[in-house]
């Protein structure tokens, strides 16, 4: 799953860059999250096949107020993404998959996102694809487990398409990773000035 041997160096830009920390929250904190954003999620409807988009089969919404538990939940995966003098984004990021969705290669907008991406994985166990915009054959699949926090920066979140494997492609080192409802919970950080302005 990982065909990047052929350029080390990339690799080990990569690896530096996409970080996984399995068990980030435990099942109880996983409930929390899910009990204060349900409600709300429940209401809407899944969106499909639209043509130019790069999710298919998702709901989503942001979010600036949390209960006192799911905001230290929240403290802690942004004092581990973002250094302390770093713009954060105050709206927090819902996106929630149903079993059949999946999310295409895209590469967020330098626009409406900073350098750093800090990813909850609720629900479920997936597969995130990423590949290197400018030579396809380098693509590494990261195993990302539920309740596990990916930390994608620099390298990995520019450089790099990221994708989410539906299901009937979730494989990792060759084993099926079944993909049910996923919600990931996704703080990010204000876009930089000077990337935007060129
Ligand atoms: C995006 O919002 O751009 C994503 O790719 C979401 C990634 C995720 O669900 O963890």
């Amino acid at each position: 799953s990982e065909q990047l041997t052929q350029e080390p160096s990339l690799g080990q830009a990569l690896a530096s860059t996409m970080t996984i920390h399995n068990d980030f929250i435990s099942e109880a904190e996983e409930q929390s999250l899910i009990d204060e954003v349900e409600p709300y999620m429940s209401n809407l409807k899944y969106e499909f096949d639209h043509w130019d988009d790069a999710i298919h089969g998702y709901r989503e919404t942001e979010r600036l107020q949390w209960n006192e538990a799911n905001t230290k939940i929240l403290g802690r995966v942004r004092e581990l993404a973002f250094p302390p003098n770093v713009a954060q984004l105050k709206y927090v990021h819902i996106l929630d998959l149903e079993e059949k969705g999946h999310i295409k290669p895209h590469i967020d907008a330098v626009r409406f996102c900073g350098d750093t991406i800090a990813g909850l994985s609720l629900l479920t166990d997936s597969v995130m694809r990423l590949v290197h915009d400018k030579k396809k054959a380098l693509y590494a699949d990261v195993l990302l487990r539920r309740r596990s926090l990916y930390v994608m920066k620099g390298t990995a979140r520019f450089d790099y398409t990221h994708e989410l494997l539906a299901n009937k492609f979730s494989l990792f080192k060759g084993e099926k990773i079944f993909k049910g409802r996923r919600i990931s919970v996704i703080c990010r950080n204000e876009p930089s000035s000077e990337r935007t302005s060129s």
